[in-house]
């Protein structure tokens, strides 16, 4: 098969980038190695930033989002039994954040991938790259009837989750990798029940971490930082509600309204980059090349924003030939990547308790939970990176700042 681009996965990067590319003409094709079911049933993000949905609402797939999508304009945090809101929407000067699953922007994405007649095959087995210094790489594999099948295209676009075998091909002395593994995991569970706070609810204890996000005003997303060697069976349901009312719970009289757990899971907690984040003609794009522990909402939208910039560079060189952005693609992408890892960082290091932290530190984590909630400065700057940052920066000079 011969294509334009050779498109490695089917998350939120990969169809983002085939519907970008094929609204400017451009042609490729998606291989999956999962089933199109299970890519539209695996729960994961919430969050989509600003950016996020007005790239949705300008390629012509945000319909559903902004039918069924909620939008909010803060946050709470609660440390101590107190509550104190971050008005996010005031601080950055209009914006919101909107909570629509990830497994609902997929099938939004597919729904476009189909209508548009673009290829895209799901099941298939040993994927393998070559030819990435080559003007012609390709991409082979086994399709879902284990017949092998080969893609020749123009560039390769690596956008194949944390496991990447994208990734892997990246000569190891070209590759450098950064990683911070967190003491704790996160158990995520889906409830039936009405929300119990109008807007996410980000808890510090000395239990633990507790958040109470949403889905829909009957099913609500609610996570509890766990110990990483825990399995799912220590986790009957009843253990669950119990630590989320006492990390939740307030000095006034807010309960928490529980119901039916659905689904739940546990995910481990790490910060990962690659850098480069490309190599010869192939390009990695979102969790291939950059992982954030959740506690930002980043993830999804690192991966919106690198397959935007992908798809801008790729437009030059079809029109013009232009090589320039392409080939500055990973600086382009690392100085945003970076800055949502430290956000992410800081959100996690601000919210979590281990067993290694010292009076000392705990200390240090209320004073800080005390001044990004009563400085306009510091909750106007975590307002600004959540919400999401610009997708390239202007240098500014020094007296601006
Ligand atoms: P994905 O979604 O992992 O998609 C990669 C796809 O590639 C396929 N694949 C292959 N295909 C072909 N051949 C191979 N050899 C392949 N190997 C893998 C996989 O089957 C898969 O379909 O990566 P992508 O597209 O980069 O998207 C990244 C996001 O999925 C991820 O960053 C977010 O889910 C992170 N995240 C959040 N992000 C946000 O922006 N906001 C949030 O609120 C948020 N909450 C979360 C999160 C992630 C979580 N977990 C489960 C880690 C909450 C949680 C709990
Ligand atoms: C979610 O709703 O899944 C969610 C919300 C906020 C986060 C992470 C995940 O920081």
């Amino acid at each position: 098969m011969r294509t334009q681009i050779g498109i490695i996965g089917a998350g939120p990067a990969g169809l983002m980038l085939a519907h970008l590319l094929q609204r400017k003409g451009i042609e490729s094709v998606i291989i999956e190695s999962r089933s199109r079911m299970e890519i539209e049933r695996t729960i994961r993000a919430g969050v989509l930033e600003q950016m996020t949905v007005d790239l949705l609402n300008e390629t012509g797939v945000g319909e559903r989002m902004m039918k069924k999508g909620i939008f909010h304009e803060g946050i709470e945090i609660r440390y101590n039994g107190k509550r104190r809101r971050i008005d996010m929407h005031h601080l950055t000067g209009g914006k919101y954040v909107t909570i629509y699953p990830q497994h609902e922007v997929i099938k939004d994405l597919i729904a476009a991938r189909i209508n548009a007649g673009g290829k895209m095959f799901f099941n298939v087995s040993d994927v393998c790259l070559s030819g990435l210094d080559t003007a012609k790489p390709n991409i082979s594999y086994l399709n879902e009837s284990g017949e092998k099948e080969e893609i020749i295209c123009d560039y390769i676009a690596g956008c194949d989750g944390f496991h990447s075998p994208s990734r892997q091909s990246i000569p190891a002395e070209i590759r450098k990798e950064y990683q911070k593994i967190y003491p704790y995991s996160w158990l995520g569970i889906l409830a039936e029940a009405p929300p119990s706070a109008p807007e996410l609810v980000y808890a510090h204890h000395e239990d633990g971490f507790a958040l109470h996000s949403t889905r829909t005003p009957e099913i609500q997303r609610l996570y509890l930082q766990v110990n990483p060697e825990d399995s799912i069976d220590d986790w009957p349901d009843e253990r669950i509600w119990e630590k989320l009312r006492l990390r939740l719970s307030t000095e006034d009289e807010w309960t928490l309204i529980e119901g039916p757990v659905i689904q739940k899971n546990i995910v481990p907690m790490r910060s990962f980059i690659c850098d480069p984040m490309q190599y010869g003609r192939l390009f990695l794009a979102g969790d291939s090349a950059h992982i954030v522990p959740p506690t930002g909402a980043k993830g999804l939208n690192l991966a919106m924003a690198d397959v935007q910039i992908l798809a801008g560079a790729l437009f030059d060189y079809y029109a013009s030939g232009e090589t320039g952005r392409l080939e500055r693609y990973s600086e382009i992408c690392l100085r945003r990547v970076w800055k949502a890892e430290r956000f992410s960082w800081y959100m996690t290091s601000l919210l979590h308790r281990h067993r290694d932290y010292t009076p000392f530190d705990y200390q240090i984590q209320l004073a800080e939970l005390d001044h990004v909630t009563t400085s306009k400065a510091a909750a106007q700057s975590l307002s600004e990176n959540y919400v999401g940052l610009p997708l390239e920066f202007e240098e500014q000079p020094l007296s601006v700042i």
